[in-house]
């Protein structure tokens, strides 16, 4: 079930996007996505009320299509919205706590290595995202590229573990990811950047779909 979430796990914030963000995720809903995370990060990021009045609108269309709504960082949020979960990075809240404080909601958690996975496991988190795989345009403050060989390093030890890939995943390379060893890919620009969403969606779509098929 999650592994199936995470095959093509989009990932936004007004910042990310051109056009109205609710044009955008209903052309990537449309498209095929499988799982969503909303990440208001930035210079000119929402906050407060406009935040929240955003992530109710996208949290909606979501719902609509059964598509697991995430929050990213902002725990409070995820409560007052009732969102499917919250998603933390290595400096943000600790994931023992946000487990306490959001009871069997998603829990995601970002890491770097193996050892970062253990915790996140030991936390009970229900997925982790390792990355940035490759060179991101995504993130201000990302930490250099690990690679697909991260990828393979901790698929050999943690077999089972529900991992979404993500940094600088695009069409091109999504089927390696997949067959590194990821139960899917995270993207932000392959999708806000594209020129035709729902089409672009629907090729990241099947080439994921087809890779994790031969695997
Ligand atoms: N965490 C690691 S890389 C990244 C995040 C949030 C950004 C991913 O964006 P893109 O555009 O798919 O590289
Ligand atoms: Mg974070």
């Amino acid at each position: 079930m999650m592994k199936h979430m995470l095959s093509l796990y989009f990932i936004m914030g007004s910042g990310d996007c051109t056009r109205d963000p609710l044009t955008v995720l209903d052309e990537a809903i449309q498209g095929g996505i499988t799982m969503f995370q909303f990440r208001e990060k930035g210079k000119k990021a929402l906050t407060g009320l406009e935040k929240y009045r955003l992530a109710e609108k996208l949290f909606e269309r979501c719902k609509d299509h059964n598509i697991p709504f995430i929050v990213n960082d902002d725990v409070d949020l995820a409560l007052a919205l009732q969102a499917d979960g919250v998603h933390v990075g290595q400096d943000d809240e600790e994931a023992a706590r946000v487990r306490d404080r959001i009871g069997d909601k998603y829990l995601g958690v970002s890491v770097h290595n193996l050892a970062e996975v253990r915790q996140a496991l030991a936390a009970h988190a229900d997925y982790v995202g390792l990355g940035p795989i490759f060179p991101t345009v995504s993130k201000d403050d990302a930490k250099q590229a690990c690679g697909l060989a991260m990828i393979e390093h901790i698929r050999t030890y943690e077999k089972h573990v529900p991992l979404v890939a993500i940094g600088g995943i695009t069409e091109q390379t999504a089927r390696q990811v997949i067959e590194a060893g990821a139960d899917g890919i995270a993207v932000i620009s392959a999708i806000c950047r594209a020129e035709h969403i729902c089409e672009q969606t629907k090729r990241l779509y099947e080439t994921v779909m087809h890779a994790k098929r031969r695997g």
